[in-house]
C-alpha cells in the first residue's frame, strides 16, 4: 500500500507582542484552510507558535513572563484550531511553551505536541538542546534567554507511529545537532517534524551570521540523509519586535534534497508529497546500522559532554 502522504510547512511571519493567542489562532486557522484546500495531511507549525518569541527580553514579573506559557493543551484559545484540525482530518506538530507545577515546584519547557488527524494527541517532546544564556549580556541588542527560562527537555528523542509511519521531533536548536537525529534514526525513523525561531544575529559574529540560512539547510539536509528520513522545517521569521529572524522553511527528502522551501518571511504554507517508504534503499545500503555502525568506537558520545583531552593511542596500533 502507497505510503504517499501530502504534508505542509506552515511557516509564520512575526508575531507581535500585542497579538493576543486569539489572534494567532486565526493564523494558524487560515493556514490550516489553506493546506485543507490542497489535500494536506498533515502541518508543521513553528517552534513557540502561539507567542512571540519572548526569550528574547529578560522578564523579572513571573506573572509576566508565565502569561507566554500553556498549561494542559489544548487551552479555550488553542481549542478551536484543534477542532477545526479534527474536522478536516489533518495531523500537525505544534511548538509551545508548557508551565505546570509539579510537587510544589514551577517546571517550564519548551515543548512540541503532535496530534493525530482525530484529535488526540499522540507524541510529547521537550526541547533537549537549549541555546543562549540564563542571565542577560550586556552587549546584546536582544537576549536569548532560553537557559532562564525553560528546563532541558527530560523525554529524550521519542519517536512514535503517526500517518502510517515513524514520526518524531525536535525544536529549533535540536536541528544542529546529530546526536538527536541519530536517536530517532536508531528507531528507524521515517518523518522528523520542527519548527524554529532563528534570529539572523545570533552568534554576534558576522561571518557566522550571513550563513544562518545555509547552516539552517545544511543541519537539517545532513540529518535528513544520514538517517534516511524526510525532515520539515518550519520557521518563524521576519522581523519580529525588531529582531530579524530566518525564514527558509523547508521540506527535505531522505536524499538529502530539498523538495520545497518557502520564498516568502511570512505566513506560508510549503507543500509537497512525500513517500514515507523513500527512505528504505538508504536504509538497506549506506545506512544499514544494524550492519554498518561501530558502537564501540563511539562511546565518548555518550561518556563526554565538551571536548577534552585527546584519547590514548590504542596499544599495538602499530605505532608505538
Ligand atoms: N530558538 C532557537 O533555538 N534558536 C537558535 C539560535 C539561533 C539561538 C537556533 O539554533 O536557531
Amino acid at each position: 500500500m502507497s505510503r504517499k502522504r501530502v504534508v505542509a510547512a506552515a511557516q509564520m511571519g512575526p508575531i507581535a507582542r500585542s497579538e493576543s493567542r486569539e489572534q494567532v489562532v486565526r493564523r494558524l486557522l487560515a493556514l490550516l484552510a489553506e493546506a485543507k484546500g490542497k489535500g494536506v495531511e498533515f502541518i508543521t507549525f513553528p517552534e513557540l507558535a502561539l507567542t512571540t518569541f519572548f526569550p528574547r527580553w529578560m522578564m523579572e514579573d513571573e506573572a509576566e513572563l508565565d502569561s507566554f506559557y500553556e498549561g494542559k493543551l489544548p487551552g479555550p484559545a488553542a481549542a478551536p484550531l484543534f477542532e477545526a484540525a479534527k474536522a478536516a482530518g489533518i495531523g500537525f506538530y505544534l511548538g509551545y511553551a508548557e508551565r505546570f507545577v509539579e510537587a510544589g515546584r514551577v517546571r517550564r519547557f519548551n515543548a512540541a505536541i503532535t496530534v493525530a488527524p482525530s484529535g488526540e494527541i499522540v507524541g510529547k517532546y521537550r526541547k533537549v538542546h537549549l541555546p543562549g544564556h540564563a542571565e542577560p549580556q550586556p552587549d546584546r541588542a536582544f537576549q536569548h534567554l532560553e537557559k532562564r527560562y525553560f528546563e532541558p527537555g527530560d523525554l529524550g528523542f521519542p519517536v512514535f507511529e503517526a500517518l502510517g509511519g515513524r514520526v518524531g521531533m525536535l525544536i529549533c536548536n535540536d536541528r544542529r545537532w546529530p546526536e538527536a537525529y541519530r536517536v530517532m534514526g536508531l528507531q528507524d525513523v521515517e518523518l522528523v517534524c520542527l519548527g524554529y525561531n532563528t534570529p539572523l544575529d545570533h552568534a554576534g559574529h558576522e561571518p557566522i551570521n550571513v550563513l544562518t540560512g545555509f547552516h539552517n539547510a545544511l543541519s537539517m539536509q545532513a540529518g535528513a540523509y544520514q538517517n534516511a528520513s524526510w525532515v520539515i522545517g518550519t520557521a518563524k521569521c521576519g522581523r519580529e519586535e525588531g529582531s530579524l529572524m530566518l525564514a527558509d522553511s523547508m521540506i527535505i527528502a531522505p536524499s538529502g534534497e530539498i523538495v520545497a522551501k518557502a520564498t516568502t518571511m511570512e505566513d506560508e504554507l510549503v507543500t509537497a508529497t512525500i513517500d514515507l517508504d523513500m527512505g528504505r534503499p538508504y536504509k538497506e545500503t549506506f545506512f544499514d546500522f544494524a550492519r554498518h555502525r561501530e558502537p564501540a568506537s563511539y562511546r565518548l558520545l555518550t561518556e563526554r559532554k565538551g571536548a577534552g583531552d585527546m584519547l590514548p593511542p590504542v596499544r599495538g596500533a602499530g605505532i608505538d
